[in-house]
């Protein structure tokens, strides 16, 4: 552990509260000023103290940061996602980066099936009808789409992916995946690519990593596969999914509805999603239960610990 003369770790960007206060406390870490000039500073003269990262998805550490801190070590990310670290930047830096997967699977995939039966049966649309005392004046609400049943494609079958999965083959889904590779031994079928995927399916979930290698993997032809009686989940990453192709097609009523716990530019989310009663919106929510995120920061804590210790990270990416 750190002591005030030797205090080697950096938070970089807003935490949990509790998560910041035991780094500050237990570390003494610094916070990378988000002032650019105090920042500039605060480089010039601790940069070279720094030999630990504690981050999250929400902010990550780019090339310039990295280049700024000749002693870092470690990239410490609490989050299962790391798309806004530079991993390439990491790697040819001989920086070691950490995560946090197992510990959120079940949260996540608790998330994607509830914003599905959202979505199709419109419970929070229902909810919204009931409070604005629509029910007793116009009566029973429309009726709505079955779950159980379904045909569901899950895009990225990863440990969220399958935990999604086998939670859908319980509602009776039939389950196909697309993934970079085909995962073997599997019992879901195996689509070559996402149009043929979503060309197959009622359902499609966006369950893959975030970052350059699925950027807009969902586009308007995969919008265009899935159709008009489609629907999309999406607790995976914003970036996976080409945003404006979507906001075009349930506009248009090009797909059927939409449940999305991401966005390309949180926490902006379009407006134009506001006014249809097709779409669940989700303000990033998919982990963030006391259970999980007490053990996403146990984990976070087990990893810089880990490296301050003995060099080496617990759960590195
Ligand atoms: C977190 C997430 O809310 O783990 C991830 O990748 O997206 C969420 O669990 C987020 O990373 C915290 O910033």
């Amino acid at each position: 552990m750190s002591t005030a003369q030797n205090r080697c770790v950096l938070q970089v960007g807003p935490l949990m509260p509790s998560l910041a206060r035991t780094l500050a406390e237990d570390y003494a870490a610094w916070q990378l000023p988000t002032d650019l000039a105090e920042r500039t500073e605060f480089l010039t003269e601790r940069g070279a103290e720094i030999t630990a990262i504690v981050t999250s998805g929400r902010t990550g550490v780019d090339a310039a940061l990295m280049q700024s801190l000749p002693n870092l070590g470690a990239v410490v990310n609490f989050g299962v996602g790391y798309d806004t670290v530079d991993v390439d930047a990491a790697a040819a830096r001989g920086v070691a980066v950490s995560n946090t997967p197992d510990v959120l699977t079940d949260c996540v995939a608790d998330t994607a099936v509830g914003l599905m039966i959202d979505t199709l049966r419109r419970f929070s649309a229902a909810d919204r009808y009931v409070r604005e005392g629509r029910w007793p004046v116009e009566g029973m609400y429309p009726l709505t789409r079955q779950v159980s049943n379904t045909n569901v494609g899950i895009l990225g079958m990863g440990r969220i992916g399958t935990a999604i999965a086998l939670r859908l083959s319980a509602f009776g889904c039939a389950i196909s995946y697309h993934n970079r590779r085909e995962v073997a031994d599997s019992p879901y079928g195996y689509a070559a690519s996402p149009v043929e995927l979503a060309s197959t399916v009622d359902v499609l979930i966006v369950a893959a990593a975030g970052g350059d290698g699925t950027r807009g993997l969902v586009g308007r032809d995969v919008l265009d596969a899935l159709g008009p009686h489609g629907y999309l989940i999406n607790i995976a990453r914003g970036s996976v999914v080409d945003q404006d192709a979507l906001v075009s097609a349930l506009v248009e009523g090009r797909l059927a509805g939409a449940g999305l716990d991401v966005f390309a530019d949180e926490p902006q989310v379009p407006e134009e999603l506001f006014a249809l009663e097709s779409v669940v919106l989700l303000p990033h929510v998919g982990s963030g239960t006391v259970q999980t995120r007490a053990a996403m920061e146990a984990l976070t804590l087990r990893n810089l610990d880990s490296y301050l210790k003995t060099g080496e990270l617990v759960t590195p990416i």
